[in-house]
């Protein structure tokens, strides 16, 4: 048995490129061909196969480093036996389509290890390899692709790519994915061989297909970035999870006099106290109260975690990207409203780093700046529930004898009915309520 490097072959006009992902480990056997890493440069992604059969000894990089042309991916014991041993030219990078700079996972994507997420599939790509499969036997697919696959649990050597030679798309997966769980066999054979994105797989009637420019002018723009993966997200988020949204108002009235005095008396701190930071503190108390909430599913386990990271949905010029402030049970009102503006800030500036971005437990949405009186937040998986919230209004409410004015604010919780029930999301919402008519209780 021989060791050899395997090095970078000839990847073009790329000075350096980024290693994005990692193929394969220590002790992995390969074949000649075989994709073993991908890299990422400002126009193109591509998979690095490997030039000769063996198995993996040593991995000599790792995620995130720049490599170009003969720098040494990993050491190889070469099987002198094995017939595809047999020395071959440096195996040719395959291409996938142009993308941009690796983003941090960013809007609702779930948090888990955070993503360097490529941009969805959607022209043809200049690919390298054969048919339905890679030369490596793998299906074409490109990482984020194959990642987001991963997530779901779908097989990809079962999914029929719709893309140019088969390659595997977004939409390949979810149609599978919504075929599968539709449970009909028969569906599932026709998700096979559906057009990606038609509906087919469902059973539904195609997407309409309209030439808009026979009605009138149009413009067309490239979804962002960061759009297409929470789209991705979102869309597997609202598909899979039966969620449920229970709507419900807390009368705000003494907080609000309290919040409108609390930012005159610290006016020249700089700190502003937002309805929102009561909001993080308030949705504490309920995760601790009904930590089911607070919990993810893990197959047939609940994980109840024992930290309380809270996820806000922030609007920003690139899109919805979802900060989340770290232990907010340890923190007071002036803290969390100092760090919520931070990050908000990094969010809007595009600077948030990963770790500013994951490991949520719950997520509140908050368009009470905006306007608006209630609505469906789609949760952000894996959590199991997340808090819409709307702007709060002056209602008449009756207190026994007459009405009163009161300012009312409206909540719309939408949780995993697999997780909880309707009774446990009617006390969350009405604990939340007296919490905010009382801050008080929050200490008991
Ligand atoms: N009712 C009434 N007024 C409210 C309110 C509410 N529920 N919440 C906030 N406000 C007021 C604030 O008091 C502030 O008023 P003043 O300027 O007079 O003091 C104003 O609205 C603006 O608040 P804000 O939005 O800057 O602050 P925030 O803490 O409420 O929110 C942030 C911060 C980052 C969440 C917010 O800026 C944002 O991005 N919201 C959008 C979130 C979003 O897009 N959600 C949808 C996700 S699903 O697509």
């Amino acid at each position: 048995m021989a060791t050899m490097e395997v090095n970078v072959p000839d990847i073009g006009d790329f000075d350096e490129v980024a290693v994005i992902e990692l193929l394969v480990k220590v002790g992995d056997k390969v074949r000649a061909e075989q994709s073993l890493i991908t890299v990422e440069s400002d126009k193109a992604s591509m998979e690095i196969p490997s030039s000769h059969a063996g198995v993996v000894k040593a991995l000599q990089v790792k995620l995130g480093d720049k490599v170009k042309q003969g720098s040494v991916i990993l050491l190889l014991d070469t099987e002198a036996s094995a017939s595809e041993a047999k020395s071959l030219a440096p195996a040719a990078p395959v291409s996938q389509p142009a993308v941009a700079p690796p983003v941090p996972a960013a809007a609702l994507v779930p948090a888990a290890a955070p993503v360097p997420a490529s941009a969805p599939v959607h022209a043809s790509p200049p690919v390298m390899a054969g048919e339905s499969k890679q030369s490596s036997g793998l299906p074409h697919a490109s990482p984020s692709v194959r990642k987001f696959a991963r997530e779901l649990g779908v097989p990809l050597a079962e999914v029929k790519g719709s893309g140019a030679k088969g390659r595997i798309s977004l939409e390949d997966i979810q149609s599978f994915s919504k075929a599968v769980m539709s449970g009909d066999t028969r569906t599932q054979a026709q998700a096979a061989k559906a057009p990606a994105g038609d509906g087919a797989g469902l059973g539904l009637i195609p997407w309409p297909k309209v030439d808009f420019a026979k009605f009138g002018p149009i413009e067309r723009k490239e979804l962002g970035r960061i759009q297409k993966i929470s789209g991705a997200n979102l869309l597997r988020n609202a598909v899979m999870i039966p969620a449920v949204t229970n709507h419900d108002d807390a009368d705000i009235t003494e907080l609000e006099a309290f919040r409108v005095a609390t930012n005159k008396e610290n006016e020249k701190s700089g700190v502003k106290v937002t309805m929102l930071a009561f909001l993080i503190k308030a949705c504490v108390s309920a995760l601790q109260k009904l930590p089911q909430f607070n919990s993810s599913l893990d197959g047939d386990s609940l994980v109840y975690k024992q930290y309380w990271h809270i996820g806000f949905a922030a609007d920003t010029p690139n899109g919805l990207m979802v900060p989340v402030l770290k232990d907010a049970d340890k923190k007071g009102i002036l803290q969390i409203s100092a760090e919520m503006g931070e990050l908000a800030k990094k969010a809007r500036e595009g600077k948030l780093s990963p770790a500013e971005m994951t490991g949520a437990t719950f997520t509140i949405s908050s368009l009470g700046g905006i306007g608006g009186r209630y609505f469906t937040p789609i949760i952000n998986a894996p959590e199991v529930a997340i808090l819409g919230v709307c702007r709060s209004t002056m209602q008449p409410v009756w207190n026994g004898q007459a009405f009163e004015p009161r300012l009312m604010l409206p909540l719309s919780l939408t949780w995993d009915h697999r997780v909880i029930d309707g009774a446990a999301a009617a006390r969350f919402n009405a604990y939340l309520g007296q919490v905010l008519s009382d801050f008080r209780r929050v200490m008991l």
